[in-house]
Formats: C-alpha cells, sequence, structure tokens
C-alpha cells in the first residue's frame, strides 16, 4: 500500500523510489529483502550528499573504459536493478554492446520470467538468464547458475547491488568485475576491480555518458583504466563521510 506522494515534498525523489520497489515487490519482481538492501544503500548515499562524488565520477569513468575495452562484456540484473533502472541499463548496454543476463539470490522461475518481460518491454532485444546452462564454481547459492553466452564468458562483468560472494567468485575467475554498491565498506566494493561507490540509477547514466566520450579513443579508455586505483578510490569515499559526518556536527 502506498500513500500519494506531493510533488513539494522535501524527499519526493526518495519516496517515489521507495513507492517502485514495494510496487515491485507487491508484483512478484523484487524480493522482499531488496527492501533492507535498499535502505542500506539510502543511509549511505545520505552521509555522501545524496550526489555523484568526484571519486565516483572516477570510478564510472574506469569502469565504462574497461566496458568498452572488453573482449566479451555482460551485465547482471537483479530484482532491485531492474524495477529502479531497466532504461538506464538498456540505455548502457546499447553503447557499450554489452549483454543483458537476469541473475538472482532469491530465484524463482516466476522472478526470472517477470523481470525477463520488464526489461524486454524497455527495448532489450535479448535478455539472458531464464535458462542457465552452467555454474560460477566456488557458490553454493542461486547466484551460481548463469548463462556460458553472458557472464559466464564475459571477460567483463557489471554487477549492480550484489552480495559479496558472488562478486569474489567471479573475480577468481579472472573476470574484471565492476560493482555499484553504495556501501564502501560492502565485501562487493572490496572484491571488485573497479568499485563504483553512487546510486545505481546516477552511476548508470553517468556511465552512459562517459561511453558517449570515451567510445573510439584508445588513448583515453587507457588512461581512464590506469589512472584508477580502487583503495586510494575507496579511501577517498570514506574521506568524505567523514568530513560530512564533522560538519554536520557543526
Ligand atoms: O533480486 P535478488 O533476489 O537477486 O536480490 C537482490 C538483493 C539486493 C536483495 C540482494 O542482491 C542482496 O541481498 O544484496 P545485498 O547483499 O544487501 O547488497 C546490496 C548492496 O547494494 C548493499 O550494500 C546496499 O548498500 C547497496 N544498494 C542498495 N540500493 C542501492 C545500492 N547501491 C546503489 N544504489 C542503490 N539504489
Amino acid at each position: 500500500m502506498s500513500t500519494e506522494v506531493p510533488k513539494s515534498h522535501p524527499r519526493y525523489r526518495s519516496l517515489i523510489t521507495r513507492d517502485k520497489l514495494v510496487k515491485g515487490c507487491e508484483a512478484g519482481l523484487v524480493a522482499w529483502q531488496g527492501l533492507v538492501a535498499h535502505g542500506r544503500g539510502e543511509a549511505f548515499d545520505y552521509l555522501l550528499g545524496e550526489t555523484s562524488v568526484p571519486e565516483a565520477l572516477e570510478a564510472e569513468r574506469a569502469a565504462t573504459a574497461h566496458l568498452l575495452s572488453g573482449r566479451r562484456t555482460a551485465i547482471s540484473v537483479n530484482g532491485n536493478v531492474a524495477v529502479l533502472a531497466a532504461e538506464e541499463v538498456r540505455d548502457l548496454a546499447k553503447v557499450a554492446g554489452a549483454r543483458v543476463e537476469v541473475n538472482l539470490f532469491h530465484r524463482t522461475e516466476e522472478r526470472v520470467k517477470g523481470i525477463v518481460d520488464l526489461l524486454t518491454s524497455v527495448g532489450i532485444p535479448k535478455v539472458l538468464g531464464a535458462r542457465p546452462d552452467v555454474e560460477i564454481p566456488g557458490l553454493d547459492h542461486p547466484r551460481r547458475l548463469c548463462s556460458k553466452e553472458g557472464i559466464f564468458s564475459a571477460d567483463v562483468v557489471l554487477i549492480p547491488l550484489e552480495d559479496g560472494d558472488r562478486a569474489e567468485a567471479l573475480s577468481r575467475m579472472g573476470k574484471v568485475v565492476i560493482s555499484i554498491d553504495l556501501n564502501p565498506l560492502s565485501r562487493t566494493s572490496r572484491a571488485a576491480t573497479v568499485a563504483i561507490v553512487d546510486e545505481l540509477s546516477r552511476a548508470l547514466k553517468n556511465m552512459t555518458s562517459f561511453a558517449g566520450e570515451l567510445k573510439g579513443q584508445p588513448e583515453s579508455l587507457q588512461k581512464a583504466v590506469e589512472g584508477y586505483d580502487r583503495v586510494r578510490n575507496l579511501g577517498g569515499i570514506l574521506g568524505r563521510i567523514q568530513d560530512n559526518l564533522e560538519a554536520s556536527m557543526g
């Protein structure tokens, strides 16, 4: 159930996003646990000023350069990602030539089908994940199930809102792993090759614009990849959170 949110409400965008997730749960697309995960993300976004901080932009540029340089690339989509950013996934996949694959932690065939249908309805021509044909080694939960044509054979994988387990397993497979996770302390952010600490929709939109800028520019691609250092970048993010907290204490 949700109340009509007036546009004048100071937290309008945040409330609308929550409503989308609640409706996604009611429609069987978002796992109930996705609401909890969103709340954690929101808290970190608040601490970062609800904006794409310079470190996030640097990581997004590096991540886009990896996507554009990859031999075979894939974007993994779960329930939260589909409901919050189906169009942004479509736009980035198109410009980067990436495959799109549904991969769920709380997997049921109904949820997979609903999410595939949603992604197809926004114009993604081929959505993988409904018929997994291979398993990611070292994982015991349903996220191990994937498609040979997509995530399994990709050398660069974008995993928004992921659990740390699979991020580590994909890294062990030698892939370039790009995470989008507002929690800079998560195992996912620490296991990724490039850890984007930014809100999902903002991050995907920024990456799509970077792709337009970097495409066909081999020197810029190389510079963006080589100039990024995950540990330094995450340290910068934590420094910003600390500064924001200190500033708010007056
Ligand atoms: O759809 P399913 O079944 O695959 O399940 C999806 C969830 C998200 C429930 C599942 O992957 C999960 O439990 O994820 P975690 O381990 O809670 O990790 C999600 C991470 O995403 C958390 O660290 C949050 O801080 C972060 N997060 C949540 N919402 C956003 C976000 N980061 C960026 N943008 C968001 N909108």
